[in-house]
């Protein structure tokens, strides 16, 4: 199967991004971690970008916080879908990072998830790769399942606990 690629601009990211990792791991899909900056290491991760197709990406998730430019910098080059993680690692509470991330010029997106949205990162970038893997689909159904049932476990507790009728 298509491997994702999770890049990210610092690892004072890591952290956040434990639960783009977790999320993929639960799901079963392959992927790389890499610490790549559009500022600090940009011909790195420019040819990280376009060389990741022919490496069997299917998808790069890119976090990045401050003046976020790593998803829009892996958008220019690759056609493989980017995901955006705008990181709040600024006195700007990660508004700064998500405008970045999310302002892209028409004619190259970035899909932009919330502030520190990594699990949706993982998420949506499992729903890119499962539209050509059935099994695939089949794990991502069977998450949403598991989380459905979570959440009514909390509500039929939460109910008997405080109602009062
Ligand atoms: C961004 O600057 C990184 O993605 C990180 O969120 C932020 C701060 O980086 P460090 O100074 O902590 O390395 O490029």
């Amino acid at each position: 199967m298509k491997k994702a690629a999770i890049i990210m601009g610092s690892d004072s990211d890591l952290k956040v991004m434990q639960g783009a990792m977790d999320t993929l791991k639960a799901l079963e899909i392959p992927f790389a971690v890499r610490i790549l900056s559009a500022h600090r290491t940009p011909e790195a991760a420019a040819a990280f970008a376009k060389s990741a197709q022919a490496e069997g990406y299917g998808v790069i998730i890119a976090a990045a916080g401050k003046a976020a430019h790593l998803a829009g910098a892996m958008a220019a080059n690759t056609l493989l879908p980017v995901v955006g993680v705008p990181m709040k690692s600024s006195t700007l509470d990660g508004l700064d990072a998500l405008l970045s991330t999310v302002q892209m010029p028409s004619g190259m997106p970035v899909a932009t998830v919330a502030i520190d949205g990594a699990v949706n990162a993982a998420l949506l970038s499992a729903q890119m790769l499962a539209l050509s893997d059935d099994r695939l689909m089949n794990r991502l159904a069977a998450y949403r399942a598991a989380q459905t049932a979570k959440v009514e476990e909390k509500d039929r507790a939460i109910s008997e606990a405080y109602s009062n009728l």
